[in-house]
């Protein structure tokens, strides 16, 4: 036994001297709080206490639980999209660490898995699904997009969620979540997937996914379950109370302009009008209870700002609030 301790110590001592005369440097065990990218997941073991225990925190090695590597890898592509795309580090530019909780139960004592995720400030929280209907939320990465994108909002033009604002606020989680996809599978707009949580229900239930940003009817036949019946238009705008003045429901009108202006430009969403969207949200123009006419208004004015000598984007821009009926 002592030998072979000895012999135990030799040898890292060993790897030790290789290294330095290799010129490498020893790895560096990432720290929260050090500006770069950093992730930490939760497992909530199907209670409501967050945030859970931590299971993997950046730069341990994969777990065997499916969901808590999901989401810590869709947290990662989220953050290199940001970075890459747009040079912002993580959701307030300053390196926020990205928290993420997974097995979320808001009722313990509920038989079936919480059916919804959600940003609650500070961090991600995800449910298992129901299990019938709604599977687990952490297997698509729009989804989990989507509930980060919420707190880019919150850091960039905190939109108040209620009504049109709210609707805005909704729409830009979905926008941004749908080109974190677009970019990861390096898809074009033409070929690109437009639809929210495609991949979020069970193997039995029919249904396309959650939104959809390209078609006219919400519901395409009786089979097609689960998809928000979404507005394309303002004359189709809901009012009312439900759903905080239908924020779910009515930025299906800013989806389909985003969209409108996407394809019309061809190449990659992120590369035009996904810019202007973000320079729309960092400019300090957006108050917090922006009306959809004012934001369309702020993304011309922007894409010219953006794209001085490329007047297509801004025209392609202005058309699609047109055709929405936000601009007249
Ligand atoms: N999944 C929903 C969202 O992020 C949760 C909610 O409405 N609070 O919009
Ligand atoms: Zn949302």
């Amino acid at each position: 036994l002592e030998v072979a301790r000895k012999v135990r110590e030799h040898r890292k001592e060993h790897t030790a001297l290789l290294a330095a005369a290799a010129g490498k440097p020893k790895p560096k065990t990432p720290t929260e709080g050090n500006g770069a990218r950093y992730r930490q997941i939760y497992d909530c073991g199907n209670k409501d206490t967050l945030p859970g225990k931590s299971v993997w925190k950046e730069g341990d090695t994969a777990t065997h639980d499916r969901q808590v590597n999901n989401c810590y890898r869709a947290l990662g592509t989220t953050y290199d999209f940001y970075k890459t795309v747009f040079g912002r580090n993580s959701l307030d530019d300053k390196g926020l660490p990205l928290k993420g909780n997974v097995h979320y139960k808001p009722d313990p004592s509920e038989a079936f898995g919480y059916d919804n995720a959600f940003w609650d400030g500070a961090q991600m929280v995800f449910g298992d699904g129901d299990g019938v209907a709604f599977d687990y939320f952490t297997d698509s990465l729009d989804v989990c997009a989507h509930e980060l994108t919420h707190g880019f909002v919150e850091h960039s033009s905190p939109l108040k969620y209620w009504g049109q604002s709210g609707a805005l606020n909704e729409s830009m989680a979905d926008v941004f979540a749908c080109m974190v996809e677009h970019w990861f599978k390096n898809q074009k707009t033409s070929e690109a997937n437009w639809i929210i949580g495609e991949n979020i229900f069970t193997v039995e239930f029919k249904g396309d996914g959650l939104r959809k940003f390209n078609k006219d009817k919400a519901f395409e036949n009786d089979e097609n379950l689960g998809t928000d019946p979404q507005p394309k238009h303002m004359r189709d705008y809901v009012e009312g109370d439900a759903d905080e003045g239908g924020v779910h429901i009515n930025s299906g009108i800013p989806n389909h302009a985003f969209y409108l202006a996407a394809t019309a430009l061809g190449g990659y969403s992120w590369e035009k009008v996904g810019k202007v969207w973000y320079q729309t949200m960092v400019s300090g123009k957006i108050p917090r209870d922006c009306t959809f006419e004012r934001f369309a208004e702020t993304t011309v004015e922007v894409a010219g700002e953006v794209f001085p000598s490329d007047k297509a984007v801004g025209d392609a821009v202005k058309k699609a609030w047109e055709d929405v009926g936000v601009l007249a």
